[in-house]
């Protein structure tokens, strides 16, 4: 079986069979992104309407709809996510810092039902978010 077919078997066995998003043409290339890391769990790839200098996104392959979606057997996948957030910010050279976010559903005003970890910097931020 491809790694595309196992993917969505996997998906549709613990989500259900979530609307595909934007995000799922990010990963099949059809939509072109600015993909600045990939391995065989997720990508990174800059947001298309940034909020700072440096604001990238990383997504699990696999459509996990939003975070409290998640499964709690996620979790290595979820490390992952974080692990790759942070290696990406070292490379984009966001040594003074940076903001780390997930939007979940409509009070979170999630707008993509894709997972994404937003990771934002290259200026100030401030508190308390908007
Ligand atoms: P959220 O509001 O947390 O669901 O964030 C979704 C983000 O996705 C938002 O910051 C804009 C970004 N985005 C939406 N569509 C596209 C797209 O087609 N390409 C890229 N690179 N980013 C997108």
């Amino acid at each position: 079986k491809s790694d595309e077919v196992r993917l969505a078997e996997e998906a549709s066995r613990k989500y259900g069979s979530p609307a595909p998003t934007i995000f799922s043409r990010v990963i099949d290339k059809s939509l072109p992104a600015d993909i600045i890391y990939e391995d065989e769990k997720c990508l990174a790839f800059r947001d298309i309407t940034p909020q700072a200098p440096v604001h990238f996104l990383v997504i699990p392959r696999i459509p996990i709809p939003r975070i409290s979606e998640a499964k709690d057997d996620d979790a290595e996948l979820l490390g992952h996510l974080l692990v790759v957030a942070k290696n990406v910010a070292k490379k984009e050279s966001l040594h003074e810092g940076y903001r780390v976010v997930i939007n979940d559903g409509k009070h979170g005003a999630q707008s993509v039902y894709h997972l994404h970890i937003h990771v934002l910097g290259g200026r100030q931020m401030t508190w308390p978010p908007g």
